[in-house]
């Protein structure tokens, strides 16, 4: 097939200066000599990291894999100094690659791309931006984040409230002064559980307002080991590998034991082993079958319980913490810094709002259901957000006939391979939805769909290809397989962001792949090799022969 095209201003746009924007930037620019300019919203590179600068943000994956594996000097030259990076730590090291590898350059800070519409007689994406940019391109590439469009509950009387408030997400940069203020965080995910022990620590007196108890293991945080940190940089070739074709992007060896085939002795055994380990080695070195089986997942879910009991001396605030009503992991799995120790001190209190919830905010602090009153200087909204797509719907993105991707996922998202989707040709997502993504160590599902886009796209010019769509079968079945994979997992199970169940109105599908990174890339590849199997494309130019 032939069709129309004309000379864009740019080879392509990408959206977004994080993890994703950075190396896509490297990739398309520096390597493969593409026009290519980023627009980044922030005035900094970082991305999530940028924006989440609350108390305790710090990553779940361990510092020596989340980074970049694609520079064997970067890797060796950048030392860690946490077992986990926190987020001070995680935007250093990103503005360090920025520089290492001349990235500002590429990139307009304080620009939020608007809308990208594309224009089906050129073939080409017109791209706008809140500053007046008007800019056409061939690719238009989003790098925008899986967990980048916070929530605000829509609880009647915000406006009223005569104290501060913050979302986790739109953290100030100077900080926030907690010393001598009675503060209320709201919400008990991950942004929750990290900044509870540290607000605590610093205001005079902590409300949390819970809704769903959480099952959380302790993350043994420490500073980074030398010795370790030595052994790994000299066997990092190896490590990248094994987290490239590992389940989660993490190189743990996944046990393929039953919880259910050993006795009760020796699964107390290796559950507290790995609770004094700490980290995710609890779910992933434990037993094969926690997040498939619910009765294995049960054997995990009641140790964790009995840990609660344990540690929280207070038993009917241990009880308001138990977490009953949705299997462990099943909801992001988390882990923590003396989350359910802070609720030995005398200045936290826990308000369970499953019940009873916040019924409105008042000038003073808030009222929950039960008519009780509390009074805050702070309120800290810890959350969430519209995970996978929101960001997506904040920009105005249309693709052939004018159809809106808002309304094109508005039954749920639907892609092939979480990469590209039916209408929006030359439209690439990295970690779309439908990928891996947030069930693994992100910058490993970064690295390798960026590494795929760039793939594709030379493969493009060198046959004078242009434009690349999705064929529908490929998109349907992938959609199909993407459901009938989570329907297999202990995910559907709660009422999570992977479902969409923390948004009202949002349909409630399973967004991420969860058939495992490893899985996922040798598909991707296989799909490649197959001559990009799945994709329509049709030739306009000149090829652009290879050296
Ligand atoms: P999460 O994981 O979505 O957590 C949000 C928390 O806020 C969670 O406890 C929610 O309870 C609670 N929440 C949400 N809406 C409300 C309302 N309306 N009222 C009361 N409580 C509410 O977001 P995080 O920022 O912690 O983490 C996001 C991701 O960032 C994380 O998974 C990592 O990948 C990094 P719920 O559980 O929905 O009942």
């Amino acid at each position: 097939m032939s069709t129309n095209t004309s000379t864009p201003d740019l080879d392509a746009v990408v959206v977004g200066a994080g993890f994703s924007g950075l190396y896509m930037l490297r990739k398309l620019r520096d390597e493969l000599g593409m026009k290519t300019q980023v627009y980044e919203a922030g005035d900094g590179v970082g991305g999530t990291w940028y924006w989440n600068r609350y108390p305790g943000a710090r990553c779940d994956s361990e510092s020596y894999i989340y980074c970049f594996s694609f520079d064997d000097d970067l890797l060796q030259e950048w030392n860690w100094s946490g077992k986990y990076p926190e987020q001070p730590e995680i935007l250093r090291y990103l503005n360090h690659v920025a520089d290492r590898f001349d990235l500002r350059s590429g990139i307009q800070f304080n620009t939020r791309v608007t809308a990208a519409h594309f224009n089906e007689a050129d073939n080409l994406w017109e791209v706008e931006t809140d500053q007046g940019d008007q800019v056409t391109a061939r690719y238009l590439i989003t790098a925008i984040g899986c967990i980048s469009t916070g929530q605000i509950p829509k609880i009647p009387g915000l406006d009223s409230f005569a104290g501060d408030w913050y979302h986790t997400g739109a953290w100030p940069h100077a900080g926030v002064e907690f010393a001598g203020k009675r503060v209320a965080v709201i919400g008990t995910g991950s942004s929750g559980v990290q900044s509870i022990p540290v607000i605590a620590r610093e205001s005079e007196h902590l409300t949390v307002f819970q809704r769903t108890p959480q099952y959380t293991i302790p993350a043994r945080h420490e500073t980074v080991n030398e010795e370790f940190l030595k052994e790994v940089k000299a066997n990092y070739d190896e490590i990248m590998q094994k987290t490239k074709h590992s389940v989660a992007g993490m190189p743990y060896e996944a046990s393929e034991v039953s919880a259910l085939e050993v006795s009760a002795e020796e699964r107390l055994e290796t559950y507290e082993r790995l609770w004094q380990k700490g980290g995710f080695n609890f779910l992933f070195g434990s037993y094969g079958d926690i997040s498939i089986d619910r009765r294995a997942n049960d054997t995990a879910a009641e140790f964790i319980r009995s840990k609660i009991r344990e540690i929280v001396q207070d038993p009917e605030t241990a009880e308001k913490l138990l977490p009953r009503d949705h299997p462990f992991a099943s909801k992001r799995a988390l882990i923590d810094t003396n989350y359910f120790e802070t609720y030995n001190r005398d200045n936290v209190d826990l308000v369970d709002i499953r019940h009873f919830p916040i019924e409105e905010i008042t000038p003073t602090g808030l009222r929950t259901a039960d008519g009780a009153e509390y009074e805050f200087d702070i309120i800290v909204f810890a959350t969430g957000y519209d995970a996978m797509t929101g960001t997506f719907f904040k920009m105005d993105i249309r693709g052939r006939d004018g159809l809106e991707l808002k309304e094109k996922w508005s039954e749920g998202p639907k892609t092939y391979l979480g990469l590209a989707t039916v209408d929006f040709p030359n439209m690439f997502m990295i970690t779309g939805p439908g990928s891996p993504s947030v069930l693994s160590n992100m910058p490993v599902s970064i690295e390798q769909h960026v590494e795929w886009i760039a793939d594709f796209v030379e493969y493009q010019r060198e046959r004078g290809i242009d434009v690349v769509d999705v064929e529908q079968q490929a998109e349907d079945d992938w959609v199909q397989h993407v459901n009938e994979i989570a329907d297999q997992t202990m995910y559907m199970l709660a009422d999570s962001w992977y479902l969409g169940a923390n948004i009202p109105g949002k349909p409630r599908v399973f967004m991420p792949y969860a058939g495992g990174v490893n899985v996922y890339r040798d598909r991707c590849d296989q799909i490649a090799a197959d001559g990009y199997e799945g994709f329509v494309m049709s030739e306009t130019s000149e090829p652009v022969l290879a050296d």
